[in-house]
């Protein structure tokens, strides 16, 4: 039911969406587990972002942003790695012999939905503080500009 209640408001906001940007949109923010990632990716900013596809239709429509809190390469063989590091969740790449270990936050720093999947995100959310989904996260930006900045937030985006 939560997947459809997701693909009901995603849809929702496809129907709604005019050309030009529209008011603030109330997209309910998830927390989806890890395991349920479509891919990752280490930006050039640091940060790691991980891809989910809540409607299941097979493209990415939500992303979560995590900070790195540390990397290193290990020899170790790849079903020695640990999933955790100290609680929090572990990403690796394979270069042959080694592997590059990417520890992340437990918890998202940004939340941003891509409503019409088109690789751009449409609409961000900040959690300064890292706890999970949880109400006290607060708008942040719609670098597609579908959504129109409300006017509390404009001038303020750090
Ligand atoms: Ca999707
Ligand atoms: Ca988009
Ligand atoms: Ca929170």
């Amino acid at each position: 039911m939560k997947h459809l209640a997701t693909k009901v408001a995603l849809l929702a906001v496809l129907l709604l969406l005019p050309n030009l940007g529209m008011g603030f949109p109330n997209l309910p923010l998830v927390d989806p587990p890890l395991k349920n990632k479509i891919g990752w990716n280490l930006e050039s900013n640091g940060l790691l972002y991980v891809s989910f596809d809540l409607d299941h239709n097979g493209r990415a429509d939500y992303h979560t942003v995590h900070f790195v809190i540390k990397t290193y390469l290990t020899g170790e063989p790849l079903k020695q790695l640990p999933g955790f590091y100290k609680g929090s969740p572990v990403f690796y790449v394979n270069y042959g012999p080694a592997n590059k270990i990417y520890v992340i936050s437990k918890k998202a720093l940004f939340y941003a939905f891509d409503v019409n999947e088109d690789g751009t995100w449409d609409l961000m959310y900040k959690d300064v503080n890292e706890d999970g989904v949880n109400g006290n996260e607060t708008f942040y930006d719609s670098p597609s500009n579908m959504f129109s900045v409300p006017a509390q937030y404009s001038g303020n985006l750090n």
